[in-house]
């Protein structure tokens, strides 16, 4: 077994444009360390998401390392660096710069649509490879850059499947769009109206909020004059409860809708006892059939995250599994963590992960990518199908 005790000495090796090394205090011998950003909103009102999304990407690392990495001949051990972007677009360039500083050799993240399109264009400027576990904006992958990867579907699919179970699953007739204006909340809402419209179905009432605003009452107050049978939200599950509780107290008893930042396990516990069975639906922007291999390591991968951090998944953390394995495997493949090295392995990747088989398209997107649409029945999410 080697003995050995480190120091970090990245200022140091910054001069020597190297990722990250740790020395022996001995001077017997260097061992590689490579470094990888992870990247999401660990402060702030989806903290709970942006930790589910780092315990994924610690438990990757942790597994990694204790398997035992060897990149290109040399044993390596694979170092996490995390950064909170608190879900804010300038946090997130800020600490976008600080990985690129850093000279990570790659970055899983960010959470946020909102977050991550800003950020690309630092790690694309950097040369290093993005792979957003959740971020489901079209345009993240839409701008011509090599480094940008996503492993889930994007809003065109969230809010043109949702659009459609609204009216013709549902029979919903009478909609009302409300979005957070986040990059997320906005595209996943217009998605949705394009598809709810096309499908038949008559848009009644548009209307905004914010992604920090906890007092809906104004906007669901006029909402509710206009009677819709189906309440679509643009935003995440923070803001989601608490407009659940406020639609029950004012009596409007419309389905209510929204896209994968909804579908988190905190969603009931946000919402209170204001959810009704069979009256909220969602989409988490991936997902395995039941039944088949994937769902089985899925399965064993929420047991092993509950048994490790002691909470169930909120949603995307066996993304970022999935993300940080199918990074360092292509660093393998190519036998170098030099990103200008491996990004070509990581564009041709076929991982097959616990999220399911991995490979991607030109822009960087997902190939083939699913959806799990969800309903909450006595207090908790269930699953109701896999859509291709
Ligand atoms: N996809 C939902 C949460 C993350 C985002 O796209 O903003």
């Amino acid at each position: 077994m080697q003995k050995y005790g480190v120091i970090n000495v990245q200022l140091f090796f910054k001069k020597l444009s190297l990722a990250a090394v740790l020395v022996s205090t001995s001077g017997a011998y260097a061992q590689s360390v490579v470094t990888i950003g992870h990247v999401g909103p660990t402060s702030g009102a989806i903290a709970h998401l942006g930790k589910d999304n780092e315990n994924g990407a610690i438990m990757a690392v942790e597994e990694i390392n204790a398997k035992g990495l060897t990149i290109g001949g040399q044993k390596v051990i694979l170092k996490l660096m995390t950064e909170d972007d608190a879900a804010d677009p300038k946090q997130g360039t800020a600490v976008a710069q600080k990985l690129a500083d850093a000279k990570v050799s790659g970055v899983i993240g960010h959470l946020n649509s909102g977050t991550t399109i800003p950020a690309s264009k630092i790690y694309s400027d950097a040369g290093i490879p993005q792979v957003s576990p959740s971020a489901t904006n079209p345009k993240y992958t839409r701008q011509g850059f090599k480094t940008a990867f996503r492993i889930v579907a994007d809003d065109t699919q969230l809010g043109g499947t949702l659009g459609r179970y609204a009216v013709n699953t549902l029979k919903g007739q009478s909609i009302a769009v409300i979005d957070d204006r986040t990059a997320y909340g906005q595209g996943v809402a217009e998605e949705f109206a394009k598809a709810a419209t096309a499908a038949g179905g008559k848009v009644v009432a548009k209307e905004f909020t914010t992604d920090k605003a906890t007092d809906f009452n104004a906007i669901l107050t006029s909402i509710k004059g206009k009677k819709p049978d189906v309440v679509f939200f643009g935003g995440m599950d923070a803001v989601a409860g608490p407009m659940l509780r406020q639609m029950k107290a004012l009596g409007i008893n419309a389905k209510f809708l929204g896209g994968d930042g909804i579908c988190s396990t905190d969603l009931v516990k946000l919402a209170g006892d204001s959810i009704a069975d069979n009256q909220v639906y969602c989409a988490e922007a991936g997902g395995v059939e039941k039944g088949s291999k994937y769902a089985t390591a899925k399965a064993e991968f929420d047991k092993k995250f509950k048994t490790k951090f002691g909470v169930d998944v909120q949603i995307y953390a066996p993304y970022v599994y999935d993300a940080v394995n199918l990074m360092v495997a292509a660093m393998v493949k190519a036998g170098s963590s030099d990103p200008a090295k491996y990004l070509l392995a990581l564009a041709a990747t076929k991982y097959e992960g616990v999220t399911g088989p991995i490979s991607f398209d030109e822009k960087g997107d997902i190939k083939g990518g699913a959806l799990t649409l969800k309903t909450v029945k006595g207090g908790k999410l269930e699953e109701l199908a896999v859509i291709r």
